[in-house]
């Protein structure tokens, strides 16, 4: 579909509904606004806003949405599978400017945000007031709560807290025409026709623009304890994670590092950690309200590792080693990133079938030459599958890769689960969408779009194809 290139007298009327200081136009900009976290990959846009109230958004997307210019939105840029690239041009909408904290009403467990708002600041102000926002990708210093949204992103707590998608009560959504709706209510209970709010949570920004946001938030645990079970085999590391949930316990964290990961991380971070012969590591937290909750719990997770052939147990008695645990499980991507050209594939698979998928990425690797990293959230199934390319020669690269990836996927299917957990699907896993949807989800998909965005105009070549 062509979509219309900004003129001068476009970007004039554009530039108008944010005011002065508000947009960007060099170079410089627009190639920083091109790029994300997704490898290497720049979609340079023709013009940058960053608008400061949902009524500047409205306008700006009635004016796209009638002169057919293509509106991509931007949280921080952290996301993995190049969902905020514009990569038909058009306009970036960028969200710093809505990073205001609106309400944080403590008798009703709620907040209301814009959606520009760093994870972490809520995390930190909802703390500051006995109150728990669990929700916290690695990214969560960096990361917006809307760019969450778009992907319904999770991190380490979800297995027992669950994700985005389990705390946002209702949305103020522009729509593709400019019109301000809210999707749902700001209620905990609601079964008041389609779910609007949940269809647009993970919609990666392709029906509509998520302005604010109201969340639920718990109560917050204060206390929590932390260790480190090593494992001369990665296989029987995946295998106890079912173990610990048979056990009765409910962690608040099983994190999954192999050794690469581990190695990587701890030398590009200089963190002095001593390695023999593990192959692999699971991180385990647990929390709780009372102190004396604490200690029967990891005993049953203790019991459960012996009962794997776990090497070593390591417990993080004090916060240096609880921090140095977490920088060392937290930055695996990011140094995965430093170290070489690669890509990353979010799997997720029914807890139990982790280590069968384990063991396939694993021969698929073998198979075709390539080294791998793996991480993640072990205790939901879901283990982030870093290829790297090392010094593969670039014709072997391109050709294979597609390949072994569309295997890891076939993995994914055949062990109950698939081909995102918490990534997204965005521009670079779309491509392998069809292993888990049919023409028929597709259709209906394709339906929803046209309903929210008759034009085409938000977000444009994501997800699917049109
Ligand atoms: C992780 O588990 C994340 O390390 C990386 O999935 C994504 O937070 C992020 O940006
Ligand atoms: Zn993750």
């Amino acid at each position: 579909m062509g979509y219309t290139r900004i003129d001068k007298t476009m970007a004039d009327a554009l530039c108008q509904i944010v005011g002065e200081g508000n947009y960007k136009t060099d170079l410089e900009s627009l190639d920083l606004y091109g790029r994300d976290y997704t490898e290497d990959l720049c979609f340079t846009p023709e013009l940058v806003l960053l608008p400061s109230n949902t009524q500047m958004v409205s306008k700006i997307t009635r004016y796209c949405n009638e002169n057919l210019i293509a509106l991509t939105c931007r949280g921080a840029g952290t996301g993995l599978s190049g969902g905020c690239l514009p990569i038909e041009g058009g306009v970036v909408l960028g969200f710093e400017k809505m990073n205001r904290i609106l309400e944080i009403d403590t008798a009703n467990h709620q907040a209301i945000v814009e959606a520009g708002v760093i994870n972490e600041d809520l995390q930190n102000a909802v703390q500051a007031l006995g109150l728990f926002y669990p929700p916290d990708p690695a990214s969560k210093g960096s990361c917006t709560l809307g760019g969450n949204i778009a992907h319904s992103s999770g991190g380490p707590r979800c297995v027992k807290y669950g994700t985005t998608k389990d705390y946002v009560l209702n949305l103020e959504v522009v729509l593709a025409n400019g019109e301000i709706i809210q999707t749902g209510a700001n209620v905990l209970k609601n079964s008041t026709g389609y779910h609007l709010t949940q269809l647009m949570v993970g919609s990666e920004g392709t029906l509509g623009i998520v302005c604010k946001i109201t969340l639920k938030l718990i109560p917050y645990p204060p206390y929590r304890s932390l260790m480190l079970a090593s494992f001369n085999n990665a296989r029987e590391a995946c295998a106890t994670v079912p173990a610990i949930f048979a056990a009765g316990v409910q962690a608040s964290a099983i994190e999954f590092m192999d050794r690469k990961g581990v190695q990587l991380s701890t030398q590009k971070n200089n963190i002095a950690f001593e390695m023999g012969e593990e192959q692999a590591y699971l991180l385990i937290e647990v929390d709780a309200f009372n102190e004396g909750e604490l200690m029967p719990q990891c005993e049953k997770i203790y019991e459960a590792l012996e009962a794997h052939a776990v090497l070593n147990v390591l417990m993080a008695d004090d916060s240096e080693t609880k921090e140095k645990f977490w920088k060392i499980r937290r930055s695996i991507g990011e140094v995965v990133k430093q170290h070489s050209i690669y890509k990353e594939e979010d799997t997720v698979v029914t807890r139990s079938y982790l280590p069968d998928l384990y063991d396939g990425v694993s021969k698929i690797s073998e198979k075709y030459g390539f080294e791998t990293v793996c991480y993640g959230h072990a205790g939901d199934g879901n283990l982030h599958v870093n290829i790297l390319k090392n010094d593969l020669a670039d014709e072997l690269w391109e050709k294979v890769l597609p390949i072994a990836i569309r295997q890891i996927f076939d993995l994914c299917k055949k062990y109950g689960g698939t081909i995102s957990g918490e990534h997204g699907i965005g521009l670079v896993q779309k491509p392998y969408l069809d292993i888990v949807f049919s023409e028929a989800q597709f259709e209906i998909m394709r339906g929803i779009k046209r309903s929210f965005d008759p034009n085409l105009i938000l977000n444009p070549g994501k997800i699917f194809d049109m």
